[in-house]
């Protein structure tokens, strides 16, 4: 069909990252007219290039109706965004193309959930192998990846051009969804009190928090950076419930606080959030981060009905990991089984090195559909060889 000639067309095109200091210096022009002329380029080359991608999924995956679902959504936004290709950039397409933006936003509330559905429908319907499940988690991870930064667009071309701000006071400090003087304890401590929240309403108690804040930049001690602070809020509640629980799991009637430094070097910004929740093996702390497992066992249900579990192991860890990466930092959990665990977020300290991090549908990305997952070349430590033991 032409839509799908579309998409082939839009797919060869590499999407433009663009680096947080230009989100801020572009902002700062604010030309409605250069942001639709970009975004109705780069909006179908993103959408396009994820799209091809689909369509390598396993077929069992594919044909699962809430992945048709999905995929139906992004054909349907890809079209609409289609019909804007031949249009002036005059005032009444501009307030078109914002109400098509902001729909094509709504139409994709529930892709998340959506797709964990399917890969859900899939493990109840087929034995899922290894080759299967790390075909799932790359996707996934170059498809929630992808979202986010096509949401980052939408974002703050609505946010800047539309009127969702008016006589909101963000409108004047903000650009956008990016805060350019994000103060990072303030959104650590707005995290903390909504996890002791929750935590105190299922365990009747929550640890306290201590923080650090040291910035070896300058002689302030108060770090303040250009950063989507939205993105680091999602990181750092869901950083803290996992803290929060294994700390409340693990000790009676005590329970020790949780210890963060916030600190700022000349390259990075360190965010570590360290508990004495008991920590997790080591070999456990990269499933953290798979999909297949996190979907697996139903979350541990509170006794009392209604009430939600504080912290479930869903999608919120690898995701979080995808907001770090989204803008080249990272996420990494560090365990001493035992004693507890250090959750690290890394941060480029400099907003032109925090380029967006988009995945490209190319020879590659096909291959790694393709390719097995590799076979090992180092010895186990299974228990297969045991009879030579020389015990
Ligand atoms: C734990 C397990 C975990 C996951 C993520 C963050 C913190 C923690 N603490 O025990």
């Amino acid at each position: 069909s032409n839509l799908n000639k579309m998409i082939d067309f839009y797919s060869q095109f590499n999407p433009s990252p663009l680096s947080i200091k230009h989100f801020v210096d572009f902002g700062r022009q604010a030309c409605e007219k250069k942001s639709y002329l970009f975004l109705r380029q780069e909006l179908p080359v993103r959408l396009a290039n994820i799209m091809k991608e689909i369509h390598l999924l396993p077929d069992n995956l594919l044909s699962m109706p809430s992945v048709v679902l999905v995929n139906n959504w992004y054909f349907m936004s890809f079209d609409e965004i289609l019909q804007f290709e031949k249009l002036d950039a005059q005032p009444p397409t501009l307030d078109r193309f914002c109400d098509a933006l902001i729909k094509i936003r709504n139409r994709h509330t529930d892709v998340v959930q959506t797709m964990a559905q399917g890969v859900m429908e899939l493990k109840d319907s087929y034995k899922i192998d290894a080759q299967t499940e790390h075909s799932i988690q790359y996707f996934l991870d170059r498809f929630y990846m992808s979202r986010i930064s096509i949401r980052m667009l939408i974002n703050q071309h609505t946010l800047m051009f539309g009127n969702e701000l008016d006589g909101r006071s963000d409108r004047i400090s903000h650009i956008g969804c990016i805060d350019p003087n994000c103060h990072l304890v303030s959104v650590v401590q707005d995290a903390y009190e909504n996890a002791s929240f929750l935590c105190d309403r299922y365990y009747l108690a929550s640890p306290d928090l201590h923080i650090i804040e040291m910035n070896k930049d300058d002689d302030t001690d108060s770090i303040r950076i250009n950063y989507v602070p939205s993105h680091l809020y999602h990181m750092l509640f869901e950083l803290f419930k996992n803290s929060m629980r294994a700390v409340m799991e693990h000790h009676k009637d005590s329970f020790p606080p949780i210890e963060v430094s916030v600190v700022k070097g000349l390259e990075d910004i360190c965010i570590k959030i360290s508990d004495r929740g008991g920590g997790i093996p080591r070999k456990e702390t990269e499933f953290l981060f798979h999909y297949m497992y996190s979907t697996a066992p139903q979350p541990p249900q509170s006794p009392e009905p209604h009430t939600v579990p504080l912290a479930g192991y869903g999608y919120g860890l690898p995701i979080s990991r995808l907001y770090a990466r989204y803008f080249h930092g990272e996420l990494s959990l560090l365990s001493c089984d035992g004693l507890g665990t250090d959750a690290i977020i890394y941060m480029k300290a400099l907003s032109a090195e925090a380029n967006e991090m988009l995945p490209i549908f190319n020879k590659t990305s096909s291959k790694a559909y393709r390719t097995s997952v590799p076979t090992g070349d180092w010895s186990s430590h299974g228990p297969t060889l045991r009879t030579m033991s020389t015990r």
